[in-house]
């Protein structure tokens, strides 16, 4: 009897070690930006009434490097430099031109594909234009960068020069897959003159003049260029009057980006065009005998943002050349912007980043739940189970050996029950007094595998040892 007593005893302490270890790992694996919000879930799991529930959340694709997925038309086509081959000048040295464009050989030629290829090379590799030869006609280029999805900015769009920054520049968007455009920002070495707008910078904007069109002389100094080679489009810069100089206070920013269309217009657009209008003459007189020295050339285009999914994704896959997001919350369509057939029981509504920091779902509703019945998670778990995933080969595996069938059940094998056979079905009492009295054991609300694996271990342990001897 003592021996048995101390066994017990000493499974007690692992499972209590077990637990501390796991507490501690849970911690490890959460991460909740304290000002970002967390909308990298869509929904988890919760134990309802002793049984696995959907708890839903808004939620929304990670930023990323957006330039991996557009198409990049130039217009002219034939705008490209180096067919015929071309020798070009240095800006500043006319008497210095032995660079030379070629189409047809690689290391001589400057495709649109240049200003998106990985950074870091040695030269540098950009696009570059014919030269200024035509002049006095306008050397004018306009690069269309099309993503065939909507977009949302997260961050300064970056255009970085080869050549000397333009000294007219528009940039503009489109939210309706190039049908209408409207300007971004205007910048000109001159905005009088150029555009007949006063120059502005975006720190002179306020809350209430932040979406404001302005004309910038900060990015097309003249003869720096060698050391100043960017243009930016300042998106950071313009969260900051919403959110503070840090982005510090997000939860204002998403506040507003709740209930302010224009707002979250600005942010978001299908395609990006940036409209070259005059090439860097580094003085004010056009050097006639030398056009050559005058063209535009770009080594990169930063552009990072996320997929439009009105907070009802948390991923945008990119596939047979297209993204689209994979919509949750019985959503549907490229941008999950309308509801699932059989899931119309209210209007379609985007999910809300209120209350920070999970924001509020909004899923779609079955028909047959009418709109008067309000969705909680326990309920549109029980109505939704053969529509939302049970399991899968990610987060929501199977335990124990079972089998995921169709993403609707897994299929346990003897000895284990429960939606994932994460319960190990015990018989007798000791079993149920070994569940009832482990609540802080119960998986959290994103089950993994670990720790639905050490529950199990522990009590098999405990019930074949016979924990009613303590
Ligand atoms: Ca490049």
């Amino acid at each position: 009897m003592r021996h048995q007593k101390k066994g017990a005893t000493m499974y007690l302490l692992l499972g209590f070690v077990l637990q501390a270890l796991w507490v501690s790992w849970c911690h490890a694996t959460q991460h909740y930006p304290a000002s970002w919000g967390h909308y990298d879930v869509c929904k988890s799991q919760v134990y309802a009434e002793d049984r696995l529930a959907w708890h839903y959340m808004a939620c929304q694709p990670e930023a990323t490097d957006m330039t991996k997925y557009l198409t990049v038309s130039l217009d002219p086509p034939n705008i490209t430099c180096g067919d015929p081959p071309e020798m070009y000048c240095a800006l500043e040295n006319p008497y210095m031109c032995n660079n030379e464009c070629d189409a047809d050989t690689e290391e001589l030629a400057h495709p649109p594909e240049l200003m998106f290829d990985s950074e870091g090379r040695n030269p540098t590799t950009f696009w570059q234009s014919t030269s200024w030869k035509k002049y006095p006609k306008p050397l004018q280029v306009n690069i269309t960068l099309s993503w065939n999805k909507t977009i949302e900015l997260t961050d300064d769009i970056v255009l970085t020069f080869e050549s000397g920054r333009p000294e007219q520049l528009v940039l503009e968007k489109s939210l309706d897959y190039g049908h209408t455009w409207q300007p971004y920002q205007f910048y000109a070495s001159d905005c009088l003159d150029a555009f007949t707008m006063e120059p502005k910078a975006v720190h002179q904007l306020t809350p209430s003049t932040m979406l404001e069109i302005i004309c910038t002389e900060a990015y097309s100094t003249g003869y720096v260029w060698k050391y100043d080679k960017t243009v930016r489009f300042e998106i950071k810069d313009r969260f900051a009057l919403l959110a503070g100089p840090r982005l510090h206070n997000m939860a204002s920013l998403y506040g507003q980006l709740d209930t302010t269309k224009n707002l979250r217009d600005f942010f978001t657009l299908t395609d990006l065009r940036i409209r070259l209008l005059r090439p860097a003459t580094g003085a004010t007189m056009v050097d006639e005998n030398n056009l050559s020295r005058y063209f535009y050339a770009i080594s990169d285009i930063k552009v990072q943002g996320r997929c439009k999914c009105n907070l009802h994704a948390n991923s945008c896959v990119f596939d047979k050349g297209k993204l689209g997001c994979e919509c949750e919350h019985n959503t549907t369509g490229p941008d999950c912007a309308r509801c699932k057939r059989h899931y119309q029981g209210r209007a379609w509504s985007m999910g809300s980043y209120l209350p920070i920091p999970k924001g509020t779902a909004n899923i779609c509703i079955p028909n047959n739940l009418g709109t008067s019945v309000r969705p909680n998670a326990s309920s549109l778990g029980a109505a939704n189970r053969n529509q939302a995933r049970v399991c899968d080969n990610v987060l929501l595996r199977c335990q124990n050996g079972g089998v995921c069938h169709h993403h609707q059940r897994c299929q346990c094998p003897a000895g284990f029950g429960g939606i994932l056979c994460e319960k190990a079905q015990c018989q007798g009492d000791s079993c149920e007094d070994l569940q009832s009295s482990q609540p802080s054991l119960r998986p959290p609300p994103t089950a993994q595998t670990l720790p639905l694996a050490l529950l199990s271990l522990i009590s098999s342990l405990l019930a074949t040892r016979g924990l009613t001897s303590l």
